[in-house]
């Protein structure tokens, strides 16, 4: 008995002594890996200090993008990495990097905007980086940035490195929805602060919705009057203008969808004329956009003449989700305009979309991006060669079925990143691959990028951060790293690096791992 006694008391000493020993995280995360993985990345083995007075010289220099680039992720470099948790081993460093020169071959014009065919390639070594454009000299400066580490000994160093980088897709997106709940501007701007950290490119902007409108247009003033929650839960023409113009400076475009003909509960609340009221047994409720009375393409030409005014992106996504079309079936008015126009109800759908997408095209030479929807259940639509389709659920029909047509898609499916599931989740959006599905390689081409998604029923500006960063991560690298870089255990260590480094510039992101220490 006493002999188990001792055993018992022995091993606890152990685990005492194991325990104090082993106090601090037990696993590491890297020490200036890059997130997303760049595509090739040669390291010499030694490294250079990094002056705290690094000098970036431009050439050419005069341009606003890339001057105000530099003043960021100067902070970045040298003031953030001084409060970092995350620090390297001292290293022997051979010679200081002073000057740092960057240089691009395209000019850089003022009003420049970032569009689908920029190019974001780039080469970096310790002391230069090259690119194409600006937009490479953005993602370059990111990467510069993950790169450059502080040691234990608080020096600044970088490895003998020769990175050379372009992304796997053109397009990397976020959807934010801000009609089921108001997401304050400071946190769009965080939003678009933690995409430039991953190299996402496009600003998805669902503004509208059933529940709420919350964009003041100064045209019709009266939707957001009576359509917004309350009269500060609205984002303002200069609003939108700021939110623009901190994305266009960092390589993001922002693309607006007023989603139509359904979802428009919030649009029926000042501007019942334009909409269809329903018979049967959604009798009295407006439910969709009337397509028959004259007013809607008026309203419609206003109201996008505003938005595209403020929204200079090529593309506008004209939505078209969910379309239930039992109102304008129900709808009189809308049946004897049919007759009138030799049309039936399996016409009008694909009618109203067609004309929709003329118009945006025609009028104001905008290129569409649609809902699945309004590619599969319209077998008569024709639209422009261009339009892309984004797709969010049963991706491995749709997919091969709108390639099939000719058509360029978005991948969203298994990207809702409002879905929140326990234990560190981003696994499941890494495995996600927007080319796994049966067509030839000219069919999956078509793939032109993804789209995580932010759905916000049950997001608001408290949890929206969280809930995107860091699993957002995973999709970024998905869309910008090669398609073999499925490795999670490497995946997993960088991460958790890439998450600290995000807290460190202000990102409230939740913890990637059940280990880390951020
Ligand atoms: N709102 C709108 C939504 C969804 C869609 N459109 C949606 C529905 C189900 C899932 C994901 C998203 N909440 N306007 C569909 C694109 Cl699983």
């Amino acid at each position: 008995m006493s002999s188990f006694k001792e055993l018992l008391l022995l091993l606890l000493i152990v685990q005492i002594s194991r325990g104090y020993k082993e106090k601090g995280p037990r696993f590491q995360p890297t020490v200036g890996e890059v997130w997303p993985k760049p595509n090739s990345r040669i390291n010499y083995g030694d490294y250079f200090e990094v002056s705290e007075n690094l000098n970036f010289l431009v050439n050419p220099g005069s341009c606003a993008i890339v001057q105000q680039a530099v003043i960021r992720y100067k902070d970045m470099i040298i003031e953030k990495s001084k409060k970092s948790y995350v620090k390297s081993e001292d290293r022997a460093t051979s010679q200081i990097v002073q000057n740092f020169q960057i240089t691009f071959t395209d000019s850089c014009t003022v009003n420049m905007i970032p569009n689908e065919e920029m190019d974001e390639s780039y080469t970096l070594k310790s002391n230069s980086l090259e690119a194409k454009s600006v937009w490479g000299v953005l993602r370059g400066l990111e990467t510069l940035s993950q790169i450059i580490v502080r040691t234990k000994l608080n020096k600044l160093i970088i490895p003998n490195t020769l990175i050379t980088d372009a992304p796997r897709f053109p397009y990397r997106g976020i959807m934010i929805d801000t009609s089921r709940h108001f997401i304050e501007v400071d946190k769009i701007i965080e939003l678009l602060d933690g995409m430039s950290f991953n190299k996402f490119n496009v600003l998805h902007w669902h503004m509208t919705d059933d529940q709420s409108f919350p964009f003041d247009s100064l045209v019709y003033p009266n939707l957001a009057l009576k359509g917004a929650y309350f009269p500060d839960m609205i984002y303002s023409v200069q609003n939108v203008i700021a939110i623009v113009e901190y994305a266009r400076l960092r390589g993001i475009r922002v693309i607006p969808e007023f989603d139509t003909p359904g979802h428009m509960g919030s649009w029926a609340a000042s501007h019942p004329e334009i909409m269809t009221k329903c018979g049967g047994i959604n009798n009295g409720i407006y439910g969709l956009i009337n397509p028959s009375v004259p007013e809607s393409w008026e309203f419609l030409y206003n109201l996008y003449e505003e938005i595209f005014g403020i929204f200079p992106d090529k593309y506008v996504h004209l939505g078209a989700d969910e379309v239930d079309t039992d109102c304008w079936e129900t709808n009189q008015g809308v049946q004897d305009w049919l007759v009138a126009n030799n049309m039936d109800n399996v016409d009008l759908r694909y009618h109203y979309l067609e004309r929709l997408a003329a118009n945006t095209s025609s009028s104001f030479n905008r290129l569409p991006i649609l809902w699945q929807e309004a590619f599969i259940e319209n077998p008569g639509l024709t639209l422009p060669s261009k339009a892309i389709a984004q797709i969010w659920f049963d991706y491995k029909a749709v997919m091969a079925k709108i390639t099939g047509d000719g058509y360029r898609t978005i991948m969203s499916d298994g990207w809702y990143l409002y879905v929140l599931d326990s234990g560190g989740d981003w696994e499941k959006f890494y495995t996600v691959e927007p080319t796994n599905w049966t067509g030839t390689a000219s069919k999956k081409e078509l793939v032109f990028g993804g789209e995580g998604c932010l759905w916000t029923e049950f997001l608001n500006s408290n949890n929206i951060i969280p809930t995107t960063f860091p699993r957002a991560s995973a999709i970024a690298e998905r869309l910008w790293s090669t398609k073999e870089t499925t490795d999670i255990n490497d995946a997993t260590f960088r991460l958790e690096e890439h998450n600290c480094r995000m807290m460190l510039r202000g990102v409230h992101c939740r913890p990637a791992n059940d280990f880390g220490f951020c």
